[in-house]
Formats: C-alpha cells, sequence, structure tokens
C-alpha cells in the first residue's frame, strides 16, 4: 500500500451516505476471554430495510472465522464469503438470526482498537475500544452509528486470572462455572451503536460512591484501576460527582443507568472513551495525586471526566447518523465541558486558555494541508478526522449559537434537540433545527460555519465624525480558498463589542435611534457592513469580539496607547488579555524588523505596570506575562525559521523582565515561594502559576542568579506543579544542577508511568540544535517503549509537535528521523503514527532549505508501505 490519492476507491463521502439496508435489532454476545485467544459467540437478530433489496454485508476486520449459521442452520461455505472487510450471506431475510463464532487474539493486538491486552501478560488487563470503528475487529456487525441495537452480553473467564468482569449496561447476573472459571452477564436496556460497546476483565481494585440523580435513580458509581494506583482515583470521583450535578442543573439530564463504571488504563490512543455505562480512560486523564499531577492536569482530570460524562446524553442517548457528523457529538460536548469547567474555575483564565488552545492546535491545521471543515465532505480514515478542527472548533461554532440564543433560548434549545432526538442517531441539521424550532429563529445560516474550511480573517475600521458625533465602524470578512473550496462564502460572524473613551470607561451605545448597555453583538453575514454609533463626543476606542465571539483572525490597526488602554481597562477578562497578546505580537514584530523600540517599550511598560497591581488575579498576571507561542508566532510569517522564532520570542521575554526589573521579580518570587500549605484551591493554583512565570523570566534574565532558585524550588517542592517547573528551568538553561535534578526525578518516580512521561517530555522540549541528540539517547532508555502511546507522545509528541526550535532543525535531520520512527511506529499502531505524522504541518511554509528536507522526508516516507492511516495524512501533506 502506498499513499492514495483524492480519487482512491476508499474515500468515502457525506453525498454517498443511504441509510442502513441492515439493522440488528439485538446482539446476544458471549465470550470466553483469555489472553492469548479469545473465542466470541454473537447471535444477531436482523431487521431489513423493505425498501432496499441488499444482501446481507457485515464488516469484519481480521477476523478468524471458526462457525457461521443463520437461522439454526449451520451455513454452507457457498452461502457466504468473507474478503477484504466484508461478510456477505446469502439467503438471510428480515427477522433472520445470524449466530457466528470468531476468534481474537487480544495480547497480539498492538493497535489498541478492538479487544485488546493493557500491561504485561501476566498482570495485565484485557479492555476495548471500539470508536470509530473498532468494533469490526471483534464481531461481525454493520458497524456504523446509526444502527443501533439492544446487547446481551456474557462474560466468561478464569476467576483467579480475570477477578473482575464488566461490560456495558445493568449487571443481569454471575456465577460459577465448572473449572475455577465465573460468568457475568450485562443488559443495555438503552439500544446503541455498536462503537459505544465496551468490555473490561481482569484484576482491578475499585472506590465507589452511591449517589442518586435529581430525578430519584440510585446509582453506583465505581472508578476501577490497577492496585497500586486505587489511591490516585478519588479526585476524578469528585469531580464525577459535580459533573453530574452540574448537568442536572444546567441541562436538567438525569444519569440512566443503575451503575457507571470507569476504568483507568496505560495503555489508551486518545483521552478517554465514553462507551455506556463503561467509560474507559487515559490514566493520564483520570488519576491524580499532589506528588505527580500538575494542576493543569488536575482540571485536565476534571475536563475530561465530565466530557465523557455529558456524552452519555450529548452522543449516547442521542448519537450521530454518520461519521461526517461527528462534531454534532464531539463540538457539543466539548462545549458544555467548557462551561462546566468556567463555572468549576475561572471563567475568563478557562476561555484564554480555550482560546490560546484553539489557535495553537486549530488554526494551523485550517491554514494547511490537513484543512477540513467542522463537518467534512469526505474521508479515507475516520479516525484521522478527530481534530482540532472537529472538537474545538466545533465548540466554537455551538457557543456561537448559544451566544445568539441567550442562556434561555439556548437551555429551551437543548431540550427539545433531546426531547426529539432521544433514541436516534442525528445530524447537525436535526440539531440547529430543534435550537432554531424552540427560539421561532433560523440558524440555517449557521450551517455554512460547518461546511466551509478556513479560518475567516475579520477586518474591521473605525471613523469617527466629530461633527455628526457618530463613530462607524466597518467590518470586513474574508476567507482564503483551500481545502478543495476555491470561493469561500460570507458567514455569520458575531462581533460582540463594547466602545471606550479615553478616561478608559465603557460608553453607552447609541445605534439606529436606541440605546443599549455598554455592550451589544453585531452580526456581519456579508462580505462587508457598517455600524454607526452617535452621540460620542470623542473618538471611542473598540473592544471588538469580546469574549471571542466567533472563531475568526481580527484584524483592526490599534494604536499601541490604545492597546494598552484596553490591557488596562477591559472588564472582559479574556479581551483584557487578548490586548496584551496584540502588544505582544507587536513588540515581536518590531524586533523582528529592527524597527524602533516603541511598541517593546509599550508593552513591557503595560506589563511592568500591571506587575506591580496587587489586585490583579496572579493567574492572570501569569498568562499576561507570557507572550504568544512559538507556534503561533509562526503562523503569521511566510519563510519560516522556528529557531529564529525562538530565538526573537525570548529577546522579547528578556525585554520584558529587564523592564520589570531583577530586584522586582526576585521580590515577587520570594513572597510567592513563601511556604504555604498545599492545596488545589484557585488561589493557591494561580500563586503556583504566577511563580512559574516569574522564575522562568528571571532565569531569562539571569541564568546564574535563578539556578540556585529553581534547584531550591525542585528540592523543596510539595506538589508536581512546583516540582516540574523548576525541573523545566534547571534543564531548559543547562544548568549544572539540572543532570542531578533528573537523576533524582528518574530514580523518584520509577515506577511511575505519568510522571515518567514528563521526565520524558521536558527533555524533548530542550530548544534548538541539541534536542534532537537528547531525545535519541533517551529512547534508549528502558523505560522507553513505542507500544505505548502516552510514552510515544511524551518523547516523540512533545519533539516533532511541541518542541519548534528542536524539530525544525536547519539540516533536515529531525525529519528524517521522524520520518523512520513513524514508519516503526505504524507497523504497531497506525492511529498513533498518523496523529505524530502531523508534525509535518506547515511544512509548505518553511524557508526554502527546510521546506526541501521536510518533502524530501515526507516523499520517502510516502513511498513505503503505510497504514490506510498515515497514508492519508502523509497524502494530504503532500497535496498541491
Ligand atoms: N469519543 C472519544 C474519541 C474516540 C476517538 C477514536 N479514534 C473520546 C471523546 O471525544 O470523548
Ligand atoms: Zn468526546
Amino acid at each position: 500500500m502506498t499513499a492514495r490519492t483524492e480519487q482512491s476507491p476508499s474515500t468515502i463521502r457525506l453525498a454517498d451516505y443511504r441509510a442502513p439496508a441492515w439493522r440488528v435489532e439485538s446482539a446476544e454476545l458471549v465470550f470466553d476471554l483469555d489472553i492469548e485467544s479469545t473465542e466470541l459467540q454473537a447471535r444477531l437478530r436482523l431487521r431489513a430495510d423493505p425498501a432496499q433489496h441488499e444482501p446481507l454485508r457485515l464488516d469484519g476486520e481480521g477476523l478468524e472465522l471458526l462457525a457461521i449459521g443463520l437461522d439454526g442452520q449451520p451455513l454452507a461455505p457457498d452461502h457466504y464469503r468473507y474478503a477484504d472487510g466484508v461478510l456477505q450471506v446469502e439467503g438471510a431475510r428480515d427477522g433472520s438470526v445470524l449466530e457466528t463464532r470468531v476468534r481474537l487474539r487480544p495480547a497480539a493486538n498492538t493497535a489498541l482498537e478492538g479487544l485488546y491486552l493493557s500491561g504485561s501478560r501476566e498482570a495485565g488487563f484485557l479492555l476495548t475500544q471500539c470508536e470509530a470503528q473498532g468494533f469490526r475487529h471483534i464481531t461481525f456487525f454493520p458497524d456504523r452509528p446509526d444502527v443501533l441495537s439492544n446487547y446481551t452480553v456474557t462474560l466468561r473467564a478464569d476467576r483467579a486470572r480475570f477477578p473482575v468482569l464488566l461490560a456495558g449496561g445493568n449487571p443481569d447476573g454471575a456465577g460459577e462455572l465448572p473449572d475455577g472459571r465465573h460468568w457475568a452477564r450485562f443488559v443495555d436496556p438503552h439500544p446503541k451503536p455498536s462503537y459505544l460497546f465496551a468490555l473490561v476483565a481482569g484484576r482491578l481494585e475499585r472506590i465507589e460512591r452511591d449517589y442518586r440523580t435529581a430525578d430519584g435513580r440510585a446509582v453506583k458509581l465505581v472508578i476501577w484501576s490497577e492496585a497500586n494506583v486505587i489511591d490516585r482515583c478519588h479526585y476524578a470521583m469528585d469531580a464525577l460527582e459535580r459533573a453530574m450535578r452540574w448537568d442536572e442543573e444546567t441541562y436538567g439530564r438525569n444519569y440512566d443507568l443503575d451503575v457507571f463504571h470507569v476504568v483507568a488504563t496505560h495503555d489508551f490512543n486518545m483521552g478517554a472513551m465514553e462507551n455506556k455505562g463503561l467509560n474507559i480512560f487515559n490514566a493520564k486523564y483520570l488519576l491524580a495525586d499532589p506528588d505527580s499531577t500538575t494542576d493543569d492536569e488536575y482540571r485536565a482530570v476534571e475536563a475530561v471526566i465530565a466530557h465523557e460524562y455529558f456524552h452519555n446524553w450529548s452522543g449516547n442517548r442521542v448519537t450521530c447518523r454518520d461519521w461526517f457528523q461527528l462534531s454534532l457529538k464531539e463540538g457539543l460536548t466539548v462545549f458544555r465541558e467548557q462551561q462546566f469547567s468556567a463555572d468549576m474555575n475561572s471563567p475568563p483564565l478557562k476561555r484564554i486558555e480555550d482560546v490560546a488552545l484553539l489557535r495553537r492546535a486549530q488554526f494551523p491545521e485550517d491554514a494547511g494541508p490537513l484543512a477540513h471543515p467542522v463537518r467534512p465532505a469526505q474521508y479515507s480514515e475516520i479516525n484521522n478526522f478527530y481534530t482540532a478542527t472537529v472538537y474545538e472548533k466545533g465548540s466554537e461554532l455551538v457557543r456561537m449559537l448559544a451566544g445568539r440564543l441567550g442562556r434561555e433560548g439556548f437551555r429551551r434549545g437543548m431540550d427539545r434537540y433531546f426531547a426529539q432526538n432521544d433514541g436516534r442517531a442525528a445530524t447537525l441539521e436535526d440539531f440547529l433545527a430543534a435550537l432554531g424550532e424552540a427560539n421561532g429563529i433560523d440558524l440555517a445560516p449557521y450551517l455554512a460555519w460547518y461546511a466551509q474550511a478556513g479560518t475567516p480573517r475579520l477586518h474591521a475600521g473605525g471613523h469617527y465624525d466629530a461633527g455628526q458625533r457618530s463613530y462607524t465602524l466597518t467590518l470586513q470578512q474574508h476567507t482564503a480558498p483551500g481545502a478543495g473550496q476555491p470561493d469561500k462564502r460570507p458567514l455569520p460572524i458575531p462581533v460582540k463589542l463594547a466602545l471606550f473613551g479615553s478616561d478608559g470607561r465603557m460608553l453607552p451605545l447609541h445605534m439606529d435611534g436606541q440605546t443599549s448597555e455598554t455592550e451589544a453583538v453585531v452580526v456581519l453575514d456579508q462580505a462587508r457592513q457598517s455600524f454607526v454609533f452617535g452621540q460620542l463626543d470623542q473618538p471611542p476606542v473598540p473592544s471588538l469580539l469580546r469574549g471571542f465571539s466567533a472563531p475568526v483572525i481580527l484584524q483592526y490597526d490599534y494604536r499601541p496607547d490604545e492597546l494598552a488602554l484596553l490591557l488596562m481597562h477591559d472588564a472582559d477578562g479574556f479581551n483584557r488579555w487578548e490586548a496584551g497578546q496584540q502588544l505582544a505580537q507587536r513588540a515581536y514584530d518590531a524586533l523582528r524588523d529592527g524597527a524602533a523600540d516603541d511598541a517593546v517599550r509599550a508593552w513591557s511598560e503595560a506589563l511592568a505596570a500591571l506587575f506591580q497591581d496587587s489586585a490583579l488575579d496572579p493567574a492572570l498576571l501569569a498568562d499576561l506575562l507570557t507572550p504568544p507561542g512559538e507556534i503561533e508566532l509562526a503562523e503569521r510569517e511566510t519563510g519560516v525559521d522556528p529557531a529564529r522564532i525562538h530565538a526573537l520570542r525570548q529577546q522579547l521575554q528578556r525585554r520584558l523582565a529587564e523592564r520589570i526589573g531583577a530586584a522586582a521579580l526576585r521580590q515577587r518570587y520570594e513572597v510567592l515561594a513563601a511556604p504555604a500549605a498545599f492545596a488545589l484551591d484557585a488561589a493557591s493554583q494561580a500563586r503556583r502559576r504566577l511563580k512559574r512565570r516569574v522564575l522562568e523570566l528571571l532565569a531569562l534574565l539571569d541564568p546564574e542568579a535563578a539556578q540556585p532558585l529553581a534547584q531550591r524550588q525542585y528540592e523543596q517542592a510539595d506538589g508536581m506543579t512546583d516540582r516540574l517547573a523548576a525541573l523545566g528551568v534547571l534543564v531548559r538553561h543547562a544548568a549544572p544542577a539540572a543532570a542531578d535534578a533528573l537523576a533524582h526525578y528518574r530514580a523518584r518516580y520509577a515506577d511511575n508511568a505519568l510522571a515518567l512521561d514528563k521526565w520524558f517530555a521536558v527533555q524533548a522540549q530542550l530548544p534548538g540544535e541539541p534536542a534532537l541528540a537528547h531525545v535519541q539517547a533517551l529512547e534508549d532508555d528502558p523505560a522507553f517503549t513505542l507500544k505505548n502511546p502516552n510514552r510515544v507522545q511524551s518523547l516523540l509528541g512533545s519533539f516533532a509537535r511541541g518542541n519548534p526550535s528542536g524539530f525544525h532543525r536547519a539540516d533536515g535531520a529531525g525529519y528524517r528521523w521522524l520520518a523512520q520512527r513513524l514508519v516503526a511506529l505504524d507497523a504497531l499502531n497506525p492511529q498513533v503514527a498518523a496523529r505524530l505524522a502531523t508534525a509535518f504541518n506547515g511544512w509548505q511554509r518553511l524557508e526554502p532549505a527546510r521546506r526541501a528536507a521536510a518533502r524530501a522526508a515526507l516523499d520517502a516516507l510516502a513511498a513505503q508501505p503505510l497504514s490506510r492511516n498515515l497514508a492519508e495524512i502523509v497524502g494530504n501533506m503532500l497535496k498541491d
């Protein structure tokens, strides 16, 4: 197999969607579980669509078929055919029962899709991953999300080796079998698509909690993990309870089974999976304790626990008709999770974090060869479409709709959406229709957002007319051609805005003879529109796109003093930060272009003043003191030279540190570092966040003076946030103490996989040329393996996707090395290989030498036999 082109016959198109010719009313599955060889007997009651006269075709990948029968009779070999992932059966009628028996080999499954082994053959446990198309690796089935079936699952296994047997749904009996074996049965009362099937079997420990839903159901919440980490599951349990309450209060959604199981595994391709009643989590998003978990990771655990739980309604009760609708569940669930996290923590900080992620991960995707609409029109490998566009941009689209309808209107719309689509496989049209109908508003124009790739640029210009006392704001939008869409249409762009006077106060908005409050939303739905505001005695400073009201790139030619005014006075926490980011970008541009110092001075002086403001939230201050990242800065350039970007950004931060001054930084650091009892509350987290930032600035200003502080912080840290921050500073500045600290950390956390991942990651992020040799040496560490996705991400991912100046070496050695590793990884785990390959995104915009080297590495890769996953990514990268 080589990289395929768009014409490949394996391309699946939204336009070709057809309702299933065959459905499965009920599936009775009996597993005889074993590490090396598992056997599965499946009994499917079939329903035929009378309008379609199609033979019965079921999906099945790599299955060893042991027996097959139809309506109680064994099938003769000429009555069925199994080839190329499809089992075709002759003679099936509406109401027929198909029985198959297959053998699976879990321990040999390194792709971690279908049924596989987590951990060692001796001590590990069995589990499944089915989304998107893993179920076809387990049994023959119409493996598509619009086939909803009733599942009865019986698990049988050796009791000593597999004391715990779990599947989705409610428990329905358990008992002993001869020869030390036992069984357990589960019945799911809610029809579900095959991608939500799950089982887990092995030696696991648990923690439990009784929960009563708002509508009165008694639910047993159980979190499972291997024995050595069960003590680290309590935070997740608390977060789960908070999420369940929040969904009852905010959306009126109650849980609907008697049990809710959550299982942690160290071997997982992504974050977590929302299987009905049996969520499975990458341990990274479930385990938490102060000694091994940073504050950011604590918040991620809370967010992912909530995300998967929220899927029970937005995803499971209402699922997707086809995989093109993926954002129907993912964008919506990310949005619900973002709302929840904002409510649990700080709304402005959460917004800043989410927009920063959008800019770092989604904007580059939308601007490069992997660009696709939130609802793609075609794909080759669906697992490649679990992207920042589908998730993060998808969430922004829901946010725009929610903003348009207001809090109560959105709730009304969501109630209708759930009521109309419960138990169905729905489309994005169904979603917009329900929201719109419940509010008497036609939301159809927003569908264009789902179909069009690329980030719109929003150009804003203001004109003040002293005679008329009016201010005219002219907005224009433009989306560059791309992703096979030469002509982009104007989209509805809600622009939330306020006007500021020169004293920093918000001005009342007089528009179209109406006076509104000091904040309004105007919607640009044409290529260009003007909005006039009256009764203004002075030219105002506009605060535009407040709260980041649409996922666009805003361009407004602010003067530095205008940005400084917004940075000081904007009550919208997001826009306040944004003003600082804009100022930082101007300062960066000035440094790069060798221009006069004004912009650097404007930025650093404004921040130096805020540094003294004791009323400012330390966490917000930490974010304000952080200029846009290297990936974001590269997005604004052509002929990208990542080494130069890194150097300029360091220089910029050094200038900031100089302006604030070593004494002020040092003093603030000592205050922040004063001993305090470890706590996870917002104030404590904010203090640690600022402490880290101040230490980093100090290290830039005077590495030698900062080193003992970092060393002391490392040694005295009472939690991972402080410890890792200090280690990072020591490593990045090549401090003499770095080697000792690394050795100490390596030994201290030798048995803690998640902490060890951070040890690999911190070294993979060493800037510049030396990083590659470091990474290569770390590949020889006995703890490194290509078989574990978290470890691959921590070393290879942190380097290739998170360390631009390290990966993009001028000599191209980073590219060649990655291409080689991708081939090896692809043979084990195509999903993880494909994700890692996105590190090449943006290669066409590199400066010529790097571009040529990247292209050569990609060409060499494309010439190899690759999985469909990796072939699609590489093929897209090389598309014109
Ligand atoms: N739905 C899963 C992702 C499945 C990815 C399949 N390659 C997790 C989530 O988004 O909640
Ligand atoms: Zn999700």
